[in-house]
């Protein structure tokens, strides 16, 4: 997380307290806890029954990815739900400890665990990054829609469809960190890998740290190309359809 933190910074996709990571750690959290009354509780606005008792991993409220990126304990924490899911403990503090609270993304990134947990996929990480080229991409009506969005990106490199052959699910905009966002991204997020937020940044999911980071940098470099051509006055001529069912079907052997 501390290696991926440092290339969010270093790439402009995490100003300031931008971007959180969420990791499903349930798996390597194997051991019994006798005493949760050591470990600060807090309740949760929704109620997550199939996270029941599970563990994650997640970037503190606050937290900048630049100081993460060098001192990863302090900018994060462990925390598991209850057997309700209504709830958790930060395991990764005691109760009298310098404590803070999980990334203000946690509605959208414990609902996006739950649609993973529900449908029995293998995805255990959520990222979420304020990439500058595809943010840039929703400030005209004209990209707000999935249609042209994924068009405009498979058709400015192979690489785009060949990694991200289900493109990217638009979410038109919605205040961050409420419930409606979350609704709303968990339903992209069926059908893709990466939401994208309109004026806002992405939302992730991928099977390690590492490989939810390559779809969001495939992504903007797509991106990026497209702006690299227009900014040189060249309207780009992306692949044509035959071109890019022939990608298509190359990824499928990947
Ligand atoms: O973590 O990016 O959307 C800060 C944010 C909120
Ligand atoms: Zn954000």
């Amino acid at each position: 997380m501390a290696e991926v933190a440092g290339y969010l910074w270093q790439r402009g996709w995490a100003e300031r307290n931008a971007g959180n990571i969420s990791v499903n750690i349930n798996e390597i959290m194997d051991f019994e806890i006798s005493d949760f009354d050591i470990f600060p509780f807090i309740s949760l606005p929704a109620v997550y029954p199939n996270l029941s008792g599970y563990c994650f991993f997640v970037t503190g409220t606050g937290k900048r990815m630049r100081d993460l990126a060098r001192k990863p304990v302090k900018n994060t924490l462990i925390l598991k739900l209850n057997q309700e899911g209504n709830g958790y403990w930060i395991l990764s503090k005691k109760l009298n400890d310098d404590n803070f609270l999980p990334t203000s993304e946690l509605p959208t990134h414990l609902g996006i665990h739950q649609m993973i947990a529900l449908r029995g996929s293998a995805e255990k990480v959520v990222m979420h990054a304020h990439t500058t080229e595809l943010i840039t991409l929703t400030q005209s009506r004209e990209f707000c829609n999935e249609q042209t969005i994924n068009r405009l990106l498979w058709g400015m490199h192979p690489e785009t469809i060949i990694f991200v052959p289900k493109g990217i699910g638009f979410v038109p905009y919605i205040l961050p960190g409420t419930a409606d966002i979350a609704m709303e991204t968990i339903k992209a997020l069926q059908n893709h890998n990466v939401a994208l937020w309109e004026k806002h940044g992405v939302f992730a999911i991928g099977e390690s740290i590492g490989d939810t980071f390559d779809v969001i940098d495939i992504l903007a470099k797509s991106a990026r190309i497209y702006f690299l051509c227009r900014s040189a006055n060249m309207v780009p001529d992306g692949f044509s359809d035959r071109q890019l069912a022939e990608l298509k079907e190359l990824s499928a052997n990947f």
